[in-house]
């Protein structure tokens, strides 16, 4: 017998809620219990638009990539559907590894069906036949759920030769990470379910054009997938007019830290930070937020109005990312934290390439050399870890060797880190 998931949704059951409305309300284990709540509405308006008019709503939607970039996924899906090569495939990104991420697990265990609906509908949109679900190897109770709604959908025809008796042949095979971060990365991970390293390809060619197996693929994150389960159910113009006009809809925070009610919260973009860290009980002493996750940065508690939207924390000079917030208060020691990050990204650096392989090693040390010397004349370490994050930046291959100075960096800059 399972033991209960520990779900960490504060707002459980609120039923204005579009992406977490069905978890810890619905039986991940039950289609049937899915199908009485709603659960295959979105496919249903998909097959009566057709593939054409459900990109076209994905795009009037604004929905843009969940997984840290914003990517509209409208145009990344008419890119791959209008490729002649063939045949075309969907990869959903569910190698939730981000440090403080938990929110595509929490779809997974708590509503497998939504994902397994949403997966459907953008293969039919794209004209894929088959998708692949890449799932972090650490997740083992979404991947027996995941397995378990796979095997229903598939023995009730939502997934097979013939979906809803619509002529549309689709279904999806669940992949598993083995720890490493970097298959996380799109192309790392064509390469991972290919059966070779998982290493970073260079881009141009985008995966829209040659993609898993060289062929055209449209690869998004767990939340950006869901999303299209509400745009196609309620519409286009309703779900534009949530948040702001550049960043329309709902998005996941996952909330973790010094913190009294840690989990995942949906709020549409818009909220402010410090609204976001009232809903889960920010205590006192709040010392930094990491936003974004290891690849973001840190703000200070003077800076609580940051809008959570793309828009709004560019021009702070932060980002969302995936949807990171880690609160610290004043008991964490900025300094070791801050190299734990630098060892998280040596462990994690696939080698391919020198500024990052090289870098995240010199990265490390410099923060040893400062925690040793507990801060006393770190300006020769800051400027030697500025010289070397500047070169990761700019010469890295993939984003982990290109964001893994971004949180040392805040942290000196913004926060004083050393001082
Ligand atoms: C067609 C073009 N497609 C770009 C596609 C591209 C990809 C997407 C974004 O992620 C983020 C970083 C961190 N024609 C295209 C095109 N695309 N130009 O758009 O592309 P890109 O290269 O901007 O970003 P990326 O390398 O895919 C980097 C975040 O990822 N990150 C960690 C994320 C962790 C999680 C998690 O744990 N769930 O998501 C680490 O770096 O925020 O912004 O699909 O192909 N002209
Ligand atoms: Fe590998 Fe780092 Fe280069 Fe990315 S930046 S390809 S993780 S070595």
């Amino acid at each position: 017998e399972e033991p209960p998931a520990a779900l960490a949704v504060p707002q459980a059951g609120d039923p204005s809620l579009l992406l977490l409305r069905r978890v810890g309300v619905v039986d991940p284990a039950s289609l049937d219990d899915y199908r009485a709540h709603d659960g295959y509405a979105a496919l249903r308006r998909a097959f009566a638009l057709g593939p054409a008019g459900v990109i076209r709503e994905v795009t009037d939607s604004g929905l843009v990539g969940r997984g840290g970039a914003a990517f509209p996924t409208g145009r990344k899906w008419q890119a791959t559907a209008s490729q002649p090569d063939r045949p075309h495939y969907l990869v959903c990104n569910a190698d939730e590894s981000e440090p403080g991420t938990f929110k595509d697990r929490v779809i997974m265990e708590g509503d497998p069906y939504a994902l397994i609906e949403a997966m459907t509908i953008a293969a039919y949109a794209i004209g894929a036949h088959r998708g692949f679900l890449y799932l972090r190897g650490e997740y083992p109770r979404a991947l027996r759920r995941l397995e378990h709604a796979v095997a229903q959908a598939r023995a009730r025809g939502f997934l097979g030769d013939d979906i809803l008796g619509q002529g549309f042949a689709f279904d999806i095979e669940i992949r598993r990470g083995a720890g490493a971060y970097i298959c996380g990365e799109e192309t790392a991970l064509f390469n991972s379910v290919e059966g070779y390293r998982g290493e970073p390809r260079a881009k141009p060619p985008f995966p829209v054009e040659k993609g898993l197996f060289g062929k055209p693929t449209v690869e998004n994150n767990v939340e950006t997938l869901v999303n299209v389960v509400p745009i196609l159910t309620m519409g286009a113009p309703a779900y534009a007019a949530l948040g702001t006009g550049t960043s329309t809809g709902p998005k996941l925070f996952c909330v973790s830290g010094s913190v009294a009610r840690p989990g995942v919260y949906e709020l549409p973009f818009g909220a402010t930070l410090g609204e976001l860290l009232t809903l889960a009980g920010v205590r006192d002493g709040l010392r930094a937020v990491l936003l974004g996750g290891a690849a973001g940065g840190f703000v200070r508690p003077d800076e609580l109005g940051i809008p959570l939207t793309f828009e709004g924390t560019r021009e702070a000079g932060t980002t969302l990312g995936s949807g990171v917030v880690l609160a610290f208060d004043d008991t964490v020691p900025l300094p070791r934290l801050l190299l734990r990050i630098a060892e998280f990204f040596r462990d994690e650096s696939c080698g391919q390439c020198v500024p990052c392989r090289v870098g995240t090693v010199r990265q490390e040390e410099a923060l040893h050399r400062i925690v040793a010397r507990t801060g006393a004349d770190a300006a020769g370490d800051i400027a030697l870890l500025r010289e070397v994050g500047r070169a990761m930046r700019d010469a890295s291959i993939c984003g982990l060797g290109q964001t893994a100075w971004n949180a040392v960096e805040s942290a000196i800059d913004r926060l004083g880190a050393y001082e």
